[in-house]
């Protein structure tokens, strides 16, 4: 009989803080694909790259994982209300999963800055969405002020809970090549997810599952990227919204992630990451948010600058779905939008069109 997956708590509840009494509130996230991607090999000259595409979440993305633990936690605590503030992921993951466990949410998020298909999700899971006039980092402040002061839980990922969930994407990874990469990869924005994936990967070390963990590498979008620039950014500015954030909550948690493994912080150009965008979709299959792409990008920006450390095995985390913000999919280089053609209803205007000779 077909095993269904029981979402990461779980699935890993001897390696989270949970026992088998506490309340579950989960939508069967976890156990997403690990897909190898030679083009991607290729191009980087290495000898395996695997994308974790973590698209393939309930709402979408990566969020989720640490949702379900906040979540859970929330309602073993008895909370009614969860807030969180958001780019649009968050805000969707903490939607869905208060209403599975019978909550009321609340979202913050930046203005006409978060990606419609994002918005959908919240509005569809009956939040309470206020879009607040400023960036991510105004929203933040506002939802941890909120939370000290009034009778609503925050499960942004300043809530340790969250980087519980997430860090089980590392043990996935282990389980599936039965070994670490050599390098870790993905995009970079508040900084909760690589400072999950390193608690993750320190387990499977002191577990001994693994022996050394992998070199973990977090790129920024270059107009949004505090850890390049060594302090906040003020006016963050990129078209990959989900990491247009200009004050990390997690700074020392990354820093040390970095550190500890040996990794490095990047950068790339709105420009490198709609490339990126295109590559995945094009060569890999995999169709991703243009913020996701981010993590693909540096390495092939490192690479270019020769700069990229003689490894054989990557793995690269693709963290949302490109339906999250397909807007992008449907313009060219140029920007241009592209609109497939109209044709009559007849094969012979079809065939013509696509230039074939009748058999
Ligand atoms: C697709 O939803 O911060 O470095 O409020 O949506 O852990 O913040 C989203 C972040 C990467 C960055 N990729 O991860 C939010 C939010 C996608 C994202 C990131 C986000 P972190």
């Amino acid at each position: 009989m077909a095993h269904q997956w029981r979402g990461v708590i779980r699935e890993y509840m001897d390696r989270l803080p949970f026992t088998a009494s506490d309340p579950v509130v989960t939508l069967g996230e976890g156990g997403t694909p690990l897909i190898e991607a030679p083009a991607l090999a290729k191009l980087l000259d290495v000898g395996s790259v695997h994308l974790k595409f973590e698209g393939m979440n309930p709402t979408g993305s990566f969020k989720d994982r640490g949702m379900t633990t906040a979540v859970s936690k929330a309602l073993g605590d008895g909370a009614k209300a969860v807030i969180a503030a958001s780019t649009g992921n968050t805000s969707a993951a903490a939607a869905a999963y208060a209403v599975k466990a019978g909550m009321q949410s609340v979202v913050l998020v930046p203005a006409g800055k978060i990606s419609w298909g994002k918005l959908s999700q919240a509005v569809a899971h009956k939040a309470q969405i206020l879009q607040v006039r400023g960036n991510f980092d105004d929203c933040l402040r506002l939802a941890r002020e909120l939370s000290e002061n009034y009778p609503v839980f925050l499960v942004n990922s300043v809530n340790p809970n969250r980087l519980q969930g997430q860090k089980t994407a590392a043990f996935e990874v282990v389980d599936v090549l039965g070994d670490a990469p050599d390098l870790h990869a993905m995009p970079l924005g508040n900084a909760g997810n690589i400072s999950a994936y390193h608690l993750g990967y320190r387990e499977e070390v002191a577990d001994k599952r693994i022996k050394k963990q992998p070199m973990l590498y977090g790129i920024q979008a270059a107009g949004s990227a505090p850890f390049i620039q060594g302090s906040p950014v003020a006016k963050p500015e990129t078209i990959a919204t989900a990491i247009r954030i200009g004050n990390p909550a997690s700074w020392d948690l990354a820093q040390e992630a970095k550190r500890d493994s040996g990794g490095a912080f990047g950068s790339v150009s709105d420009k490198e990451i709609l490339w990126m965008h295109r590559f995945l979709s094009q060569e890999t299959g995999v169709f991703v948010e243009p913020s996701s792409a981010t993590g693909a990008a540096g390495l092939h920006k490192l690479r270019q600058l020769g700069e990229l450390p003689k490894v054989n095995s990557i793995v690269i985390t693709v963290t949302g779905h490109g339906l999250k913000d397909p807007d992008w999919a449907l313009k060219d280089q140029n920007g241009r939008k592209i609109k497939p053609k109209k044709v009559a209803a007849a094969a012979s205007s079809v065939a013509e069109i696509l230039g074939l000779e009748r058999k």
